[in-house]
């Protein structure tokens, strides 16, 4: 079995994603799952749905409970194989919860002020429908990460400064309490870690946007999809080249186009040399269409079976928890909590 054996030598990976969304989007998958996909190759890998982190905007308990089985049904479609990865939820381990307190008495009011994330969508929703976990967040995923002694956390470039935290926090811990945390890196990739919207290319693809006609779904159907791409927003030039600063829709099209099919930048202008946009953005379309309709299929077909996503996260979770309660455990005899005998 690909977890115990040389489990011990291999780096270890954690990352996680919201059930906040019917569906995860194209820059969900170019910008942190196509990762978590490739490290549960050569890692120690775990991988969770933050059920916890998605209270922060206010559930509706039966959309979080179809959200949460359908992100797990999407992860198992892209390719992550809880053969490989322990698959898990993150409320079926209560340590997250008790770290994340340690944590927060770790961390400083203005140090989590300056968290842009939390500055971005606080102002976005006004001081007084800002709740304290959307504050507290990041230090949540602090926990997240700190409990499995990860190595590595492959994320989107809006991640880092949230990553940049968890090591000061770990290593904070450390210096104060003696050597409890391995101290993680992000794992951001440059090609794909910034996927924009469709309509908006200078704004990332994010579920919450306000409109999802420039968010590429994984659930979309194919035609929804096609029809994304046809009406996305380019410039009045005809020249299919990569120009971030002047020419952002047809830049972010060359990036998803290349992260689809493995080319590069420089092959793909040459390839749409001398040809309109109309005929670039319907190739965009058709190498991501064709890449997607396997993976929805697959999840559609898992979540007709609930019962067996149920049993891969019952096992998920009781791996998950040897770990974590492990940690958790040295964390608080670090602190001077006296152990429960
Ligand atoms: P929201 O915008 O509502 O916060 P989101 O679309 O950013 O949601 P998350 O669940 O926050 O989705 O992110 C899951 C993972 O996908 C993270 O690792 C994040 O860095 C990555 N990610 C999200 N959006 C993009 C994007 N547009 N390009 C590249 N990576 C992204
Ligand atoms: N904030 C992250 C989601 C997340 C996460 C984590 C990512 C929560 N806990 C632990 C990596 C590791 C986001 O993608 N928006």
């Amino acid at each position: 079995m690909a977890n115990s054996v040389g489990a011990t030598e291999r780096k270890r990976v954690l990352s996680g994603i919201q059930p906040t969304h019917d569906s995860f989007h194209l820059g969900n998958y170019l910008g942190a799952l196509k990762q978590w996909v490739e490290l549960q190759e050569s890692h120690d890998a775990f991988y969770c749905v933050v059920d916890l982190h998605a209270l922060t905007v206010e559930p509706d308990p039966a959309a979080l409970r179809k959200r949460t089985l359908a992100s797990i049904a999407q992860l198992i479609a892209i390719g992550i194989d809880p053969a490989k990865s322990t698959l898990f939820i993150q409320s079926h381990v209560p340590a997250h919860n008790q770290l994340a307190w340690v944590m927060e008495c770790l961390t400083g009011f203005g140090e989590a002020g300056r968290m842009t994330q939390f500055k971005d969508k606080s102002q976005k929703n006004g001081a007084d429908r800002t709740v304290v976990g959307l504050f507290t967040y990041p230090i949540l995923q602090a926990a997240d990460i700190l409990l499995y002694q990860a190595d590595q956390v492959p994320v989107g470039e809006d991640q880092r400064q949230h990553i940049e935290l968890t090591r000061d926090l770990g290593q904070r811990f450390n210096s104060k309490y003696g050597q409890t945390f391995t101290i993680p890196e992000g794992y951001i990739l440059k090609a794909g870690a910034k996927i924009n919207d469709l309509q908006e290319p200078t704004a990332k693809m994010s579920k919450s946007s306000a409109s999802q006609s420039g968010v590429i779904e994984l659930m979309d159907t194919p035609e929804a999809n096609r029809k994304k791409f046809k009406s996305a927003m380019t410039d009045t030039e005809r020249e299919v080249k990569f120009d971030e600063k002047n020419k952002a829709g047809i830049s972010n099209l060359l990036t998803i186009y290349t992260a689809i099919t493995g080319s590069t930048i420089s092959a793909a202008e040459t390839e749409f040399e001398g040809k309109g946009y109309g005929d670039f953005k319907s190739a965009v379309a058709e190498v991501v269409v064709d890449f997607l309709t396997p993976i929805r299929n697959k999840a559609l077909e898992l979540l007709e079976d609930p019962a067996h996503l149920t049993k891969i996260l019952s096992e998920g979770a009781e791996k998950a928890n040897a770990v974590a309660s492990k940690t958790l455990a040295e964390t608080y005899e670090a602190l001077g909590l006296i152990p429960r005998s």
